[in-house]
């Protein structure tokens, strides 16, 4: 296999399905479908999984107290909530894998099996607190006077006789990598967590349960079900093929795939990723992931929006309001990636006022109406303006480069500062000022082309945030017949000055971003 058949493959968490998505969830995912959208318009090959965690004592009790049976309560979940909210919110995941589904159990229990025969796993006695809520493991300090520190729910005593992984023998080689390798565990500020958790010794890790049986049975001891975390960590590896046949399409796709690029979660499951899930890799001796990035947590009312909460939020409550693109251009434009931030109805209005509605749709229709008024709706001859280009090609490879540093901020800050540029320029040009004397023509055409032409750019930066009202605009600009998809624009290209062509049909399309007034009406 050459390494640049090798495609960018990045995942999110697999959510438990104890609940609907919430506001929480989604910004995981639509970071993720952004960054690989983003990584296709670079013209690589892409693979994004998400998918479903249905396994352990949460999902279980979730469906008992709803008097369904586990496996019925997630298949519910999945099709009449988790799949159709990514549909809606405009997710192009490649796969969604769901833990109870045989492909990824079977190939579970093979990679157990392989522990076992290499000697990293054995029998022992677990003795301790145990948190529901995490579905983790308790150290004394996660919590206080007996509760779990995250969910501040009393925590069960197990005492167990389970099957432990031998996970303390690899935290040298862990500490290692991450000296070697820094960028494996991002931002900084995770990495020193992670490393100090590492340095303060960790000890081997109960990997089975004997006490309910809604999990993936350990092969050699079906007694015992595989602890919920070892199970859903897997899923990474098990829904490209892990341990397949050579030559199978399973091994196969495991070659292009493997290892993953980017793990994106929130900084909740970091441990699990950033420590356990490095070591079942080491043991089975395949390679680690490329990165863990660890984004910060989207607080309601200063406090972690959550499903065991009241505050928590549905993806529609929003996009009802703002609609789709306005909610996954919001939080990735407003939060640094990697620090928590709190999410209010007022900067939300406000934002997408000035930059949404103002500066990017404003910009479009009044460009539009001017080409149909000025130009009998053709764009003009092609023209050239080296202030607007130079700004274009500043924009286009800071966004690119912030952007593939997940620091999605910096990227979008850099798209809409070029578009406030452009607004600058048709406010300086004036070209209903121009358009009042035929002999300034010439003069009134450069600029609506130039105007035009920094809106086929804006269209395509912007797609991966906002793919549906990018696809608008392109319509409108004529560009569907003349540059062909939006989505096979390339990021590189995209500062090449003049490539709407002379003579394309360009029309008026539905308002990118309604005034919210009416909205509300
Ligand atoms: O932990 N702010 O699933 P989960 C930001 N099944 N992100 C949030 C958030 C918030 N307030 N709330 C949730 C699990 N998230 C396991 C994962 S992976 C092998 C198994 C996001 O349903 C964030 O990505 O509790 C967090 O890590 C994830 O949802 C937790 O989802």
């Amino acid at each position: 296999m050459s390494a640049d058949s090798k495609s960018f493959y990045l995942t999110t968490p697999i959510y438990y399905v104890n609940d609907a998505p919430h506001i929480g969830t989604a910004y995981t995912t639509v970071a993720g479908d952004v960054l690989t959208r983003w990584h296709r318009q670079r013209g690589e090959s892409v693979w994004f999984l998400t998918g479903t965690d249905e396994h352990g004592q949460k999902v279980l009790s979730a469906a008992q107290s709803n008097g369904v049976a586990p496996q019925e309560w997630c298949d519910r979940l999945v099709e009449e909530s988790w799949k159709p909210v990514w549909k809606d919110l405009n997710i192009a995941n490649d796969d969604f894998i769901r833990t109870t589904e045989p492909r990824h159990m079977e190939r579970v229990q093979r990679f157990l099996t392989g522990l076992k025969d290499a000697g990293y796993i054995y029998s022992g006695k677990y003795e301790g607190p145990y948190c529901i809520g995490c579905e983790e493991f308790k150290l004394p300090a996660d919590l206080d006077e007996g509760r779990c520190k995250v969910h501040g729910t009393p925590v069960e005593i197990l005492s167990e006789e389970n099957w432990f992984f031998k996970l303390s023998a690899f935290v040298p080689q862990i500490l290692q990598h991450y000296k070697d390798h820094p960028e494996a565990c991002e931002p900084a500020s995770a990495r020193n967590e992670v490393v100090s958790f590492l340095e303060s010794g960790v000890e081997d890790l109960s990997i089975s349960r004997s006490t309910f049986d809604w999990g993936i049975p350990v092969p050699w001891d079906t007694k015992q079900v595989v602890y919920v975390w070892f199970d859903a960590l897997l899923n990474y590896a098990t829904a490209v093929g892990l341990g397949d046949e050579a030559g199978s399409d399973g091994a196969q796709k495991f070659l292009r795939t493997w290892p993953a690029d980017v793990h994106l979660v929130g900084k909740d499951i970091l441990r699990f990723h950033a420590v356990i899930w490095p070591a079942m890799l080491m043991a089975a001796n395949l390679p680690l992931p490329k990165k863990v990035f660890a984004h910060g947590w989207l607080l309601v009312g200063g406090e972690k929006m959550s499903k065991s909460k009241a505050n928590k939020i549905a993806p529609s409550e929003i996009t009802d309001h703002f609609g789709v693109d306005a909610f996954r251009y919001y939080f990735l434009r407003a939060i640094p990636f990697g620090s928590d931030g709190s999410f209010s109805w007022e900067d939300m209005s406000a934002r997408y006022t000035s930059e949404l509605a103002n500066d990017f749709g404003n910009l479009a229709s009044r460009l539009i109406a001017m080409i149909e008024k000025y130009c009998d709706g053709l764009i003009p001859a092609v023209a050239y303006d080296e202030t607007l280009s130079n700004a274009l090609s500043l924009a286009a490879s800071t966004a690119d480069s912030a952007i593939v540093a997940l620091d999605f901020q910096t990227g979008i800050n850099a798209i809409i500062d070029f578009c406030k540029r452009v607004n600058g320029y048709v406010t300086e040009q004036q070209p209903w000022v121009l358009a009042k004397d035929p002999a300034n023509v010439v003069e009134l055409e450069k600029v609506l082309y130039n105007t035009a032409d920094a809106l086929r750019a804006l269209a395509v930066l912007l797609h991966p945030i906002m793919p549906a009202t990018t696809e608008i605009l392109w319509e409108s600009l004529g560009a569907n017949e003349t540059l062909g998809e939006i989505s096979k624009q390339l990021i590189g290209d995209v500062g090449r000055w003049g490539q709407l062509p002379k003579g394309s049909k360009v029309t008026k399309g539905a308002v990118l971003f309604p005034r919210l007034e009416e909205k509300a009406e």
